[in-house]
Formats: structure tokens, C-alpha cells, sequence
């Protein structure tokens, strides 16, 4: 692939956080670094097991295979490997390639000199996954609280678990979640079908500017949150999404415990003064 003619300014040396200057190279239009080489290390150890774990299994049909944690005797043991050991060194693996490719993004945004957004938004993404198959297995007890890999047998999971630990359409942690992800999306829908609209005007018509976006907004609703506005606003909606799906599964089992109803929780409204004093 042809190097971009801006790439040859930005290609620059150093901002590694490991390796100095040994892993400081590009192959084609990809910056390797140390945690290139860890994050390409760990896909293909994972892979491979999964690919073992499948043809082990009972089937290769798609839906259907699935890569399973230990059975709840084991605790926080390493169980034998097709027992659920395979799915504890696979989790080891994808958390050791969604970390490498995190810091290999550290290191890009040093060498540009750009700040760590990018990274910071993956880390919580990371961080929700680590939530379901390590922070609430380990506060659980075992490792059987994690979730199975496999693409039925997820679902499974996730219905049973969300019925299990008091049906989670009462937990509150998981309405403030699904709203902001809803909110995201309204918010990338309303960005992006703005942005299009000033960039596609009728032939012949200049690409329209910010200025007429928040005009547009302005006299639709009265106020516009701006372009950087939009993009901070965007952010912030995304990340507390992945973030309160983590406090709801987290407090599911480890707080909340198995068969209470999360409809229970409500009574504190029930029981504000206003209407419960005598
Ligand atoms: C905006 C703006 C943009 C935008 C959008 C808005 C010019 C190009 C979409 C409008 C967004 C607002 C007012 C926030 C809405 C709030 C929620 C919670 C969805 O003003 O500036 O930049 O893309």
C-alpha cells in the first residue's frame, strides 16, 4: 500500500513506553511498536485455542459452538484445560491483546503529540469486558460467573443471568445503561445526518459550513451544543454506557443477590415521606 503523502511528517520516531527504539517500525500503513508484536502474540495464542476448543467440541456449527468457563467446583482454581481451562487461558488472551492494542494506541497518540482520548474510550470498553469475566467472577467466587464464548450461548447467558439476579428491566444500573445507549445514538444519528446534510447541498451549491449546522439546530430547537460540543457530548454519552452496563452486572450476584427481585429496590419511593407519612 502507498504511503499517504501526510504519513511521511508523521511518521516519526520515538513515544514508545516499552522497547525504545527496537519495536519502532511500520509494516505497510501499520505502526507495529512492542505492543503490536504482544497484541499480534496473544490474538493468535487465542485464536488457536478457540479453534482447539471448537474442534474438540461437539460441533462446528456456528451458532451452536460454544467455548464454556469451569463448572462452579473449581472456584477460582485453574480448571483443566477442557474443562473450562481453555476458556480461563483465552480470557487471559483477549485480555492481554484488548490491553496491548490500548497502549500500542498510547504510543501513537505520544508520537503525534494528540491527547489519549482514543485509548481512554477503548480502556472502558475493555474495562466492561473485564467486569463480566474477571472482577465479578473473582468477587463471585469462581470463574464459572463468566460468560460463555459462543454466539447462542451468550444470549443464553445473558438472559438467564439478567432473570437470575432479579430481572434486570428493574435494576436500575441497567435503565441508566440502555439510556445512554439509546441517547447515543440519537446523538450520532442527529451528528451525522447533520453533517451530511451540510456537506451534500443541491448540485452546483459550496458544501455548506458549522455555521449553517447550528443555524439548522438553532432554529429547530432553540440551541446548539456546537461542533467540538457535539463531540465531547458524544463521548461522554458512549463511555457512560459501557460504564453503567458494568455497575449493573457488578452489583448483580456480588450485591444484589440471586432470586431478589430488583422491583423490591423501588420501595424506597414507595416508602419517600411524602406519601408514607401516617
Ligand atoms: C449541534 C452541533 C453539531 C451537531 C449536533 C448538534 C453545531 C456539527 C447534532 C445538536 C445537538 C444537541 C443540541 C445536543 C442534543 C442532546 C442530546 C442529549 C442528544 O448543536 O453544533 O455539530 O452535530
Amino acid at each position: 500500500m502507498a504511503m499517504l503523502n501526510f504519513e511521511r511528517k508523521y511518521r516519526v520516531r520515538g513515544g514508545t513506553l516499552l522497547g525504545g527504539d527496537l519495536f519502532d517500525f511500520w509494516i505497510g500503513p501499520f505502526y507495529v511498536g512492542f505492543f503490536g508484536v504482544l497484541t499480534i502474540f496473544f490474538t493468535i495464542v487465542g485464536v488457536s485455542l478457540i479453534l482447539y476448543g471448537v474442534a474438540i467440541g461437539p460441533t462446528w456449527n456456528l451458532w451452536r459452538l460454544s467455548i464454556n468457563p469451569p463448572a462452579a467446583e473449581y472456584g477460582l482454581s485453574f480448571a483443566p484445560l477442557k474443562e473450562g481451562g481453555l476458556w480461563q487461558v483465552i480470557t487471559i488472551c483477549a485480555v492481554g491483546a484488548f490491553g496491548s492494542w490500548a497502549l500500542r494506541e498510547v504510543e501513537i497518540c505520544r508520537k503525534l503529540g494528540i491527547g489519549y482520548h482514543v485509548p481512554f474510550a477503548f480502556s472502558v470498553a475493555i474495562f466492561a469486558y473485564v467486569t463480566l469475566v474477571v472482577i465479578r467472577p473473582v468477587l463471585m467466587g469462581s470463574w464459572s460467573y463468566g460468560f460463555p464464548y459462543g454466539i447462542i450461548s451468550h444470549l443464553d447467558w445473558v438472559s438467564n443471568t439478567g432473570y437470575q439476579y432479579g430481572n434486570f428491566h428493574y435494576n436500575p444500573a441497567h435503565m441508566i445503561a440502555i439510556t445512554f445507549f439509546f441517547t447515543t445514538c440519537l446523538a450520532l444519528a442527529l451528528h451525522g445526518g447533520l453533517i451530511l446534510s451540510s456537506v451534500n447541498p443541491k448540485k452546483g451549491d459550496v458544501v455548506k459550513t458549522p455555521e449553517h449546522e447550528n443555524s439548522y439546530i438553532r432554529d429547530t430547537i432553540g440551541y446548539s451544543i456546537g461542533t467540538l460540543g457535539i463531540h465531547r457530548l458524544g463521548l461522554f454519552l458512549a463511555l457512560s454506557a459501557g460504564f453503567w452496563s458494568a455497575i449493573c452486572i457488578v452489583i448483580s450476584g456480588p450485591l444484589w443477590l440471586e432470586g431478589n427481585p430488583w422491583v423490591d429496590w423501588w420501595d424506597w419511593w414507595l416508602k419517600l415521606p411524602i406519601w408514607s407519612r401516617p
